[in-house]
This record gives structure tokens, sequence and C-alpha cells, in this order.
């Protein structure tokens, strides 16, 4: 197993897409549990591609490369996850996209699966999303919660014109709000006046669930 994941995770360092496939079939076939197999092996992978390129050791190319390998694997891993996990009564509505101006949407697209798998109702509206449609969702969807993904610095500050859009129209306290992505942390989630946030997907289950609990 460890071999796997050291190789899941090198797939991703070299950009090879036809390897991160071949692994992620492996997975499935041999029947390896697939969230451990993302998250200590793949994510490793693209965690250390975005070290390196911060050094300045890779350089765009292939980082992008990189991010494509990653993405192969989890579009065969995604729906194996999806159905392993338990279903139960549908738990609440949730409305999930990364940020506008932020095209980052692996971990996004994580989270969401996961929600997903744990009975939750899930409206993804992709990466690069303007701020009033996360509002004009979760309005039209009549949704429980908005979950706002950004990577940039720099988009981060969206994430509080959503919190200030759903003012705007009265429906703050309709909606529960939570955020995350790598530059996010619980002072960010405070400072902007957000409901939770969660550090990875896992977690963002734990606290969805926590936030909707009825009663
Ligand atoms: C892959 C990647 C890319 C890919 C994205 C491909 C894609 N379709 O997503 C590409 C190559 C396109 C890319 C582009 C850029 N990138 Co980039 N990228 C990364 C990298 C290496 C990995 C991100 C990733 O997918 N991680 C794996 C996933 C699984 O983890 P995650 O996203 O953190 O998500 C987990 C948690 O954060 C959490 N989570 C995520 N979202 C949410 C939401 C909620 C609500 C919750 C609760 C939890 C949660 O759960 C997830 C699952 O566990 C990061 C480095 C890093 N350490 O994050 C840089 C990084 C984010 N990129 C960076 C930069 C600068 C860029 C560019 C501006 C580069 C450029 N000069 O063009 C562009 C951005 C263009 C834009 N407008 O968005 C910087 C950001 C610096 C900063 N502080 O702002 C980083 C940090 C790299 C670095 N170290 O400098 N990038």
């Amino acid at each position: 197993m460890k071999k796997h994941l050291e190789e899941c995770a090198q797939s991703v360092l070299d950009g090879d897409q036809d390897k991160a496939e071949e692994l992620a079939e492996l997975t499935l076939k041999d029947s390896l549990p697939v969230l451990e197999v993302i998250e200590h092996g793949f994510v490793s992978g693209i965690r250390e591609v975005g070290r390196l390129w911060e050094d300045g050791v890779l350089f765009l190319p292939e980082l992008v490369m990189g991010a494509e390998a990653m993405k192969k694997a989890m579009e065969i891993l995604q729906p194996a996850l999806e159905a392993s996990s338990e279903k139960q009564e549908k738990a609440g509505h949730v409305i999930i996209g990364t940020i506008e101006g932020d095209i980052h949407d692996i971990g996004k697209t994580l989270v969401a699966t996961m929600l997903s798998a744990n009975g939750f109702e899930i409206t993804d509206l992709g990466a690069d999303v303007p701020v009033a449609d996360f509002v004009d969702e979760a309005e039209k969807k009549n949704a429980d919660c908005i979950a706002i993904s950004a990577l940039l610095t720099t988009t981060m500050p969206g994430q509080k014109k959503v919190i200030d859009e759903l003012e705007n129209r009265s429906i703050r306290k309709k909606v529960r709000v939570l955020v995350g992505g790598a530059p996010c942390d619980e002072d960010w989630a405070e400072q902007i006046g957000a409901d939770g946030y969660a550090g990875d997907a896992v977690a963002a289950v734990a606290l969805v669930k926590r936030l909707l609990k009825k009663g």
C-alpha cells in the first residue's frame, strides 16, 4: 500500500497522466481504500508540486501537467468514492463553488463529492463563480448551506462578498456559509463572519453535519 501511495504521488509529480490513470484503475481493481489513496497519494503529489513550484524548482507548465494528472486520477476515483459511502436520507442542500477569479477546482470538487457521498444534495457551480451566482442559486434552490472555495489570497475577499450579498438580500440567517481552500483558516472565517472553516474534505463533511443539525 505504501508503495502504491508513493507511486500515485510520483505520477502527479511527473505530470504523467497515463500513469496516474493506470494507478487509479489499479486502486479500484485491487479494492484499495479510495479516500486514503486520494488524500495520501495523489493529493500529497499535487501539494509537493505546489511546494516545488513555489521554490522555483518547477515551472508553470509542470504545475499544469501535475494538475492534469491529478484530475485524470480523480475522474476515475470520484464515482467510486461516491458509491462506496453510505447514503442516508437527504441531509440538506449545499451550493458549492470556487469564487470568482479563481480557477482552482480540485479541492472544491473533492469536498462536493464527499458531501454528496454523505447524503447531501449538491449544486456544484464549478470554478470562477461570480458572487451573485452563489446567492441567486441559494435563493432558487432554498439551500441550507453555501460552501465557498478560494485558493488564492487575491480571491479570498470574494468569500466575504458572498456573505455581504446574503446580508443585502436579508437572507443571511437562512443560509450557513462555510469557507475553505489552502489560504483560509479559522481566523479568516471568523473575521468575515462565516459560520465555519474546514481544512479538508472529511472535516468539511463533519462541519456541514454539525452546522445543519436540526434542533
Ligand atoms: C494545482 C494547482 C494549480 C492548477 C489548478 C488546476 C485546477 N483545475 O484546480 C493550475 C496549474 C491551473 C493553477 C493555476 C494557478 N495557480 Co495554483 N496551485 C495549484 C496547487 C499546486 C494545488 C492545489 C490543489 O489542487 N490542491 C489539492 C487539493 C485537494 O487541495 P485543496 O485545494 O487545498 O483543497 C482541500 C482543502 O483546502 C479543502 N477545501 C478546498 N476548498 C474548500 C471549500 C470549502 C468550503 C471547505 C470547507 C474546504 C475546502 O478541502 C480540500 C480537500 O481536502 C496549489 C498549491 C497548494 N499547496 O495548494 C497552487 C496555488 C494555489 N496556486 C497558486 C497560484 C499563484 C496560481 C496562479 C496564479 C499561477 C499563475 N501565475 O498563473 C494560477 C491561478 C489562476 C487563477 N486565476 O485561478 C498559489 C497561490 C498563492 C497565493 N497565496 O495566492 C499556490 C498556493 C501555489 C504556491 N505555493 O504559490 N494552480
